[in-house]
């Protein structure tokens, strides 16, 4: 089934009916008096949650979506017919924009199930409402109003609590395969998924997150290559990514190093949001030795340039390492699992801080050389001290010292 996550669509709302002008004609009852019922309701257009859904498919050919209109009035008293609401049925996680001002006007999931998008008119009321004391037969009726007409962009945006993402053939789809019931199309090629795939993984048997694998992001896809990062906004609204970097066999002049750093540089040309997001890194395929050899020399280079991020090394196939990348994905989710525990058990509201500007992963931040973000991170630990130091030593002693330090400066340059 082709995935469709953008489209854009016409709705209007039904038209009230007009009320009626009619009188009462019956035998022996003469001068009857107004008996125009009021017109119908126009049908509301509304959009709403189907769990069963998970693209947006039907919009891409069928663009129109009219809801009916009230019927008008009749004689002896009777109002017309109301339209009916026309529901229109969206995956979770569509969010509604007015095409001509951008504006938000809904995010459709578990928050909310269904909206009126676009409001009916009303109907008109019949000449029989007129009637006075002193304008008993009144000879007019309302018209009914115009119901809403809007132009819409719906952009499927999908509610996963978890991201995988890398380069293709990281072993992405592999990942998601084992540990939810998603099947996706694995393939020793780049590019074998080409749509999002939404699973749902168990943690230690007894909680559930949901987890997108979505297509890999090669250098530039920001400009358009590969894929480009079209796919990047169904993890917008994750709690962590899985970042996953090949182990074995990469491309000439990629590893790891390179690899996520170009990653992250992607992450962050897409959306500053998305790339300050926690993220939970692995090395991908280390049952095979070279991958092995590769994870461990690059978490060695981690922890020398002193990068706070854990490299977990992960194998798929062997199930190596995937309890650990479990765990710390737990901790990113919810607030009462882990090291920082003791908070309720309910998933985080907002990503924890980032793990690592993506910066101090360049590639030319080679070993001889480090890049700036490198000695920032650094220096961090100084700068810490530097701010409690006041604190700890009296206004004095800092006094002092400046004040040697002038003396040895007057010294030297005599
Ligand atoms: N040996 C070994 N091979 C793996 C492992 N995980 C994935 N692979 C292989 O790597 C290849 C790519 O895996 P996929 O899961 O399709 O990779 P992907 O990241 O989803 O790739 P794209 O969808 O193209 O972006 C397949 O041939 C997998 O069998 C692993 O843990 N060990
Ligand atoms: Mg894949």
């Amino acid at each position: 089934m082709k995935f469709v996550d953008e489209v854009r669509i016409y709705v209007k709302a039904g038209d009230g009916g007009a009320g009626a002008i009619a009188w009462r004609r019956e035998k022996f009852i003469p001068k009857g008096g107004p008996a125009g019922g009021d017109g119908g309701d126009g049908g509301d257009v509304v959009l709403q949650v189907d769990p069963q859904l998970s693209t947006l498919l039907d919009y891409r050919f069928i663009r129109e979506h009219k809801a009916k209109s009230g019927s008008k009035g009749h004689g002896r008293d009777m109002n017309g017919i109301s339209g009916g609401p026309l529901v229109l049925r969206v995956p979770s996680g569509t969010l509604v924009r007015d095409q001509e001002t951008g504006e938000t006007l809904a995010d459709l999931g578990p928050d909310l199930q269904s909206v009126v998008i676009a409001k009916g008119g009303r109907g008109g009321l019949g000449n029989i409402n007129f009637a006075t004391s002193t304008n008993q037969a009144p000879r007019y009726a309302q018209e009914g109003t115009k119901g809403e007409a809007k132009n819409l962009q719906l952009e499927l945006k999908l509610l996963a609590d978890v991201g995988i993402i890398g380069y293709p053939n990281a072993g992405k789809s592999t990942l998601i395969s084992v540990i939810s019931r998603a099947r996706p199309k694995i393939a020793d090629y780049p590019f074998t998924t080409l749509t999002p795939n939404l699973g749902v993984a168990q943690w230690r048997g007894d909680r559930s997150f949901v987890v997108a694998d979505i297509p890999g992001l090669i250098e530039g896809a920001h400009e358009g290559h590969g894929l480009g990062h079209q796919f990047l906004r169904h993890v917008e609204r994750c709690h962590v990514l899985v970042h996953l970097v090949e182990g074995a066999n990469p491309a000439p002049g990629r590893d790891p190093v390179a690899d996520f750093a170009a990653i992250n540089r992607e992450l962050k040309l897409y959306s500053k949001k998305l790339a300050a997001k926690p993220q939970v890194v692995a090395i991908t395929k280390v049952d095979i030795p070279e991958a092995k050899a590769a994870g461990e020399q690059w978490a060695r280079l981690m922890a020398r340039r002193k990068v706070p991020v854990k490299v977990h090394l992960l194998s798929s196939a062997t199930r190596e390492g995937l309890e650990a990348l479990l765990d710390e994905v737990a901790a990113a989710i919810w607030t009462d699992v882990g090291p920082k525990a003791g908070g309720r058990p309910k998933k985080a509201g907002r990503p924890r801080a980032a793990v690592e500007a993506p910066e101090a992963f360049v590639p030319e931040a080679a070993e001889a050389k480090p890049a700036r973000a490198v000695q920032a991170a650094r220096a961090a630990p100084r700068k810490k001290a530097a701010v409690k130091a006041p604190r700890a030593a009296p206004k004095k002693t800092v006094a002092k010292g400046a004040a040697k330090k002038k003396a040895v400066a007057r010294r030297s340059r005599k």
